[in-house]
């Protein structure tokens, strides 16, 4: 995993941690948001149907936290892996905030959808979401009062699974950054990365013992640029 060696496909899974220190919660950590709020209530399509408003309340301000926040080191560090060009850098997120994207880092496939979006539960037409999303609004494209937040909420299928099995078969590293480990598909990408023969790494301050090759036990801001220093 040195510095020297030959050009690697690394496949990097973020999950919440990476944008703890940008002040966005994560979900499972003490005070985090499922600690706040019921996950049936608002990440679930069932919970969208009883109480569409009460969604909407909890993605509206989600955003505005979102905006108001900014991207971290740990964000700017796998920009710089990036751009470095060493290595092909597949950046996959379970995050639906866009610091990734507002930090540089191009091509992010995001598996659970995207704070910044709308879709219409209706018709499926997509487009970019209102500062405040209200369940009445209309879609652009059929009219229909259907308009919801662009996630994958549980019982749902995260987007772009096709492209991330493709990019876990053939790479030979893959890095885990903030995230538990708890919610699958994503959970089981480790084990899907090391059959296929990649080394595998953890990067948190709390590792979750799933089974990677190696830990870096320490929070994203300062353990990712180490990493990518020892990369580039
Ligand atoms: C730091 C740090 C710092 C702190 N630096 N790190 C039974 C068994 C197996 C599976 C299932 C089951 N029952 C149901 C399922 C499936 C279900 C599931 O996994 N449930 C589990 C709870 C068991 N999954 C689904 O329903 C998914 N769909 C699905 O499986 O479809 C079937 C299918 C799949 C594939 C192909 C075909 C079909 C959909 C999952 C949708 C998840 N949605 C959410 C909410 C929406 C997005 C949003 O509102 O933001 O996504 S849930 C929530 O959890 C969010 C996150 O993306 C996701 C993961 O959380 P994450 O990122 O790991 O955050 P935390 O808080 O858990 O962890 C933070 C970590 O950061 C910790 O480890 C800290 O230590 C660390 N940290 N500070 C670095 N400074």
């Amino acid at each position: 995993m040195g510095g020297c060696g030959a050009k690697m496909k690394i496949v990097v899974l973020t999950g919440a941690g990476v944008s703890a220190e940008s002040g966005l919660g994560t979900f499972r950590d003490t005070n985090g948001l499922w600690t706040q709020y019921d996950l049936e209530d608002v990440a679930t399509p069932q919970g969208f149907a009883r109480d569409p408003a009460l969604v909407h309340d909890f993605y509206n301000a989600r955003r505005r936290n979102c905006i108001s926040a900014a991207p971290n080191a740990a964000h700017e560090a796998l920009v710089g892996l990036e751009k470095s060009k060493q290595h092909d850098l597949i950046l996959v997120t379970q995050n639906v905030d866009d610091l990734h994207e507002r930090a540089g880092s191009t091509g992010v496939i995001h598996m659970h959808g995207a704070l910044m979006g709308a879709l219409c539960a209706s018709c499926d037409a997509r487009w970019d979401a209102p500062a405040e999303m209200a369940a009445d609004a209309p879609c652009p494209t059929c009219a229909a009062p259907a308009t919801r937040p662009d996630i994958v909420w549980f019982g749902e299928i995260p987007y772009h699974m096709d492209d991330i099995m493709t990019h876990l078969e053939a790479c030979d590293l893959f890095v885990a950054i903030g995230t538990s480990g708890t919610v699958y598909p994503a959970a089981g990408f480790v084990d899907l990365a090391g059959q296929a023969g990649a080394d595998t790494l953890e990067i948190n301050p709390e590792p979750t013992g799933g089974g990677f090759d190696q830990v870096i036990a320490g929070p994203a801001s300062t353990a990712v640029p180490a990493w990518v220093d020892s990369l580039i």
